[in-house]
């Protein structure tokens, strides 16, 4: 660790206040650039900490920058991990409200729910597939509190992996009879394709994106607990939205899920 514990909670207040105020703010790493992985990690767990202090539920754990196309667009070569939380959560059809976001994107992804705890180092897709209760569409809303969008790795890490709000579908698949890899997946902005992609766009199968979740909380001692849900990352590059804008996506065999931003 590069930073002492008060400026990691210090930063940990900055990010959360440019989420509950609403205002963009430069990246972490242009004040602190000799700030490590533990650095960048302990803020988000420290901003974690304030928001389940303040009421908040974890709803669920998330991956990020799992797909080429998405570490392509931001610019970044390895997968990040967040959390979901309650206040997150949208409706499948319903409205999110931009009033409370800066520059909303929407990605597509396939989450999974576990029906047993996953723990690593190790952890594989035969042991994510075994583990895992049933897959569901979602979508993420993602909203950097960064000024344009514009970070490095260990900034967005630090900002909960730009996480704001998410929508999953009710349409429940076995992960085991489902052909994941080849699973088709259609994004629609108000009523046009905007983006296509196979579930093989996230890690070569969105199981290794669990996978590689758990290896990363086993290297620090956690692990995923039984009843997880898990966002395992954009299988597009995410697209931006606006008051009026209407998302639907489509997944072979899960149906579609859809959001209107008001
Ligand atoms: C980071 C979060 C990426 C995903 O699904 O790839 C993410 C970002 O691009 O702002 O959630
Ligand atoms: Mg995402």
């Amino acid at each position: 660790m590069a930073l002492d514990k008060a400026t990691v909670q210090k930063l940990a207040e900055h990010l959360d206040q440019a989420e509950t105020q609403r205002k963009e703010v430069v990246k972490i790493t242009d004040d602190h650039p000799d700030l490590d992985w533990d650095d960048a990690y302990a803020i988000q767990d420290a901003l974690r900490a304030i928001k389940v202090a303040r009421g908040t539920r974890i709803a669920g754990l998330k991956m990020g920058l799992t797909s080429h196309a998405k570490m392509k667009q931001m610019g970044v070569v390895d997968p990040v991990r967040g959390f979901l939380t309650d206040y997150g959560q949208v409706a499948d059809g319903g409205e999110c409200d931009t009033a409370g976001l800066i520059h909303p994107k929407v990605e597509a992804e396939i989450a999974f729910v576990t029906k047993r705890a996953l723990s690593g180092p190790g952890c594989h897709i035969g042991a994510v597939l075994a583990a895992t209760d049933f897959v569901v569409p979602a979508l993420e809303v993602i909203d950097s509190r960064y000024l344009n969008f514009k970070f490095d790795l260990k900034s967005v890490i630090a900002d909960n992996t730009s996480a704001a709000r998410y929508v999953v579908g009710g349409n429940a698949g076995d992960a085991v009879g489902m052909d994941l890899k080849n699973l088709g997946v259609v994004m629609e902005k108000n009523g046009e394709v905007v983006a296509t992609a196979s579930g093989a766009a996230v890690l070569g199968h969105p199981a290794q994106s669990v996978a590689m979740l758990a290896n990363m909380l086993g290297a620090r001692g956690e692990e995923i607990p039984a009843g997880t849900l898990i966002l395992t990352g954009g299988v597009t590059e995410a697209v931006a939205v606006a008051k009026g804008d209407v998302i639907n996506v489509r997944y072979q065999h899960l149906g579609s899920v859809s959001v209107r931003f008001v």
